[in-house]
């Protein structure tokens, strides 16, 4: 017979060979760079510390975090509008795990240890560390945390007294069960970039100085949440508002009362996502909702701008650890699977592919950690004026570059498990969805290039200097290594060319700054990275891996912004060109 003979794939037989998965291994033991990176930079005693927990916490990950964030996944929320008797409850229904992972959350401090500040300055490293490793496998949690951190510090910021100071004990708790997990309702229907036009909804204060909020929130993200911080115009007695970004207040509100009840809220309806699809995104109605005022009158924007701070400094986490992580997946796999009678981490363009993604994600980890070690400075009030310049300019400079570098690399790093990376239940595909959101939320790519030259005007220059001292600053000890001087060169040249554009900029009025804002943008993120790659590699304890992947990632365009400008992207013809090119027929 068939079976007899051994002839494969016959009756029943479906084949002897299976390939071998991928797995996630301690995701903290497997990073050299983060490593090298904490040995550098952070005190002995506090690197003793800090290592210890995040190789505990990265087996954590590995056996515990990882399995709860793909059953997030693969258990979306659900909203039941009314109860068996009929009642409107409009329960946010979440999976066993997503209740879990707030527990989680919670124990593992990973809100509480950036207020708690027990490494002191480098509270805010050691909370990224931990996030950098958490991230990919957190079933995006990570979406409340970053609003919960970024709630912790506008009350921070704003004095922590009266009801914020409830809030705050909550958000930065350990206690699972006092955790509490924060929103940031900002958009409306009208406009999510252009909150100042787009925020129709009113607050109306009442006799015991609290406000009935009335509006409509078109994204509402992790609904799930305790409380949140909100925007609306105060209406004076005769219906009137303010307009514009001067009339937006910022309030705080609890989602339910005490009884669990909404707080004069209806939820419309959950949103149908392309990713993200574990977290609640719903569409909220506010109908009297109860709230407290926590911003002067007129200073929505401004006061929860230091929520806009924090949130997109988690983007950054996200999109970083997302390369990290399909990366180290894609390691592995390549040592596993064999085509053309070896294994793909043996043909040579394969690696190639891969070490291009691997400069890729060095590059942001660092530009990541730098903001990182900013964020701690300023939060113990160690930071300098400089210091406190380049942050308010790396955080939407890294917040656009690492979005559009996490599609990017994900996307290739997908493509590295051949078919198998786009089949849904490998639990790969995942990744690219959740990544495609990091360029949208808390600010799209325009509206941050945009944020970047609003932070260069309102500091009269002083933004641009810190910047260019900056980077000045990084590549003095790598300017002595001869392996390094080329590139220190390249950076040098493509800084230069950065400060005559700025000059000849000035003279062309503010449409061609429009046009060049993006491309403008993408060379001081460029500049900066390979500033902190050479002053990664100028280290006693770099290895020569440090120093390739400085070389290689000074090769590329340092300076978008003068090659474009010199192909006349934006003269005067060119905005009335690109609308014509766009619309033709
Ligand atoms: O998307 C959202 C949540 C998603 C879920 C959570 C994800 C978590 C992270 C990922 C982890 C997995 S929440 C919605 C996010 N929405 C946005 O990001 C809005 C995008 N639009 C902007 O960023 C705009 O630039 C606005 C709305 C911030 C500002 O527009 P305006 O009205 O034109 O602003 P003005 O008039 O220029 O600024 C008003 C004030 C000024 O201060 P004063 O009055 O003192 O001069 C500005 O300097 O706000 C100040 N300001 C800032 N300050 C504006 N932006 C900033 C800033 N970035 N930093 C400091
Ligand atoms: P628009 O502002 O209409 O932008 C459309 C396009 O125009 C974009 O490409 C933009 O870059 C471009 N554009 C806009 N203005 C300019 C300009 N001046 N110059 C050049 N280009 C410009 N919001 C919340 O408040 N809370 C949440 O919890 C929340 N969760 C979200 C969850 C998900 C999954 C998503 C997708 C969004 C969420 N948002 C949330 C909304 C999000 O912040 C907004 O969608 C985003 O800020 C963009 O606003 P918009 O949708 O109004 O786009």
């Amino acid at each position: 017979t068939l079976q007899e003979l051994k002839v494969p794939f016959a009756r029943t037989e479906i084949g002897t060979f299976f390939q071998e998965q991928p797995r996630i291994g301690n995701q903290y033991l497997e990073d050299a760079f983060l490593q090298r990176y904490l040995k550098t930079h952070l005190p002995f005693q506090v690197l003793e510390k800090v290592s210890l927990d995040l190789e505990r916490f990265g087996a954590r990950v590995a056996a515990e975090i990882d399995s709860l964030g793909r059953e997030c996944e693969l258990n979306p929320p659900a909203l039941q509008h009314y109860d068996a008797w009929g009642q409107r409850v409009d329960h946010i229904v979440t999976c066993p795990a997503w209740k879990r992972m707030k527990e989680i959350a919670a124990e593992e401090g990973l809100i509480a240890e950036a207020y708690e500040r027990k490494y002191s300055i480098w509270s805010r490293v050691q909370q990224v560390a931990k996030l950098y490793l958490y991230a990919p496998s957190a079933g995006l949690f990570t979406c409340p945390l970053a609003m919960t951190d970024g709630a912790a510090k506008v009350i921070e910021s704003l004095g922590i007294s009266g009801p914020l100071a409830k809030a705050f004990g909550h958000l930065t708790s350990r206690d699972p069960k006092k955790f509490w997990t924060s929103g940031q309702w900002m958009t409306e229907r009208k406009g999510g970039s252009d909150v100042a036009s787009g925020t129709e909804s009113v607050a109306r204060e009442q006799p015991d100085g609290t406000y009935s909020l009335y509006g409509f929130k078109w994204f509402t993200s992790a609904t799930d949440s305790d409380m949140t911080l909100t925007l609306a115009r105060i209406m004076d007695a005769q219906g009137r508002v303010e307009q514009g970004s001067r009339g937006l207040s910022l309030f705080f509100l609890e989602v339910r009362d005490k009884e669990g009840k909404l707080n004069g809220i209806e939820v419309q309806r959950l949103k149908e996502k392309l990713g993200t699809r574990q977290v609640p995104t719903a569409e909220l109605l506010l109908d009297g909702s109860k709230a407290h005022r926590i911003s002067a009158e007129g200073r929505g924007v401004a006061s929860i701008a230091n929520m806009l701070t924090i949130t997109r400094i988690h983007n950054v986490i996200s999109a970083v650890a997302g390369m990290r992580r399909v990366i180290n997946l894609a390691r592995e796999y390549a040592s596993k699977r064999v085509v053309f009678g070896k294994l793909i981490k043996d043909h040579p363009l394969h690696m190639q592919t891969m070490a291009r993604l691997e400069v890729e994600t060095r590059g942001a980890f660092l530009m990541l950690m730098e903001i990182a070690r900013l964020l701690g400075l300023e939060e113990t009030k160690m930071a300098s004026e400089q210091d406190l310049h380049l942050l308010r300019l790396l955080t939407p400079v890294a917040k656009l570059y690492t979005g559009k570098q996490a599609i990017a690399v994900i996307s290739e790093g997908l493509e590295c498990f051949g078919g198998q990376g786009y089949m849904e239940d490998t639990g790969l595909p995942v990744a690219l969805r959740d990544a495609q959101v990091l360029t949208i939320w808390e600010g799209t790519t325009n509206i941050l290039s945009l944020d970047v030259l609003r932070s260069l005007t309102k500091s009269q220059g002083q933004v641009l200097d810190a910047f260019c001292s900056g980077v000045q600053g990084k590549l003095e000890l790598a300017s002595s290594i001869s392996e390094l001087e080329s590139s220190v060169q390249l950076l040098q040249d493509a800084l230069h060319r950065l400060g005559q554009f700025t000059q000849r900029v000035g003279s062309k009025g503010a449409v061609a700054m429009e046009l060049a804002a993006r491309d403008f943008a993408y060379t001081l993120a460029r500049i900066y990275t390979g500033a902190l790659l050479l002053e990664h590699a100028a280290q006693p304890d770099a290895t020569s891996t440090d120093t390739y992947t400085a070389q290689r990632w000074c090769k590329q365009d340092l300076c978008p912004v003068d090659s474009e400008e010199k192909a006349g992207c934006y003269d005067d013809k060119a905005a009335s060109m690109d609308t014509y090119l766009v619309y033709e027929g």
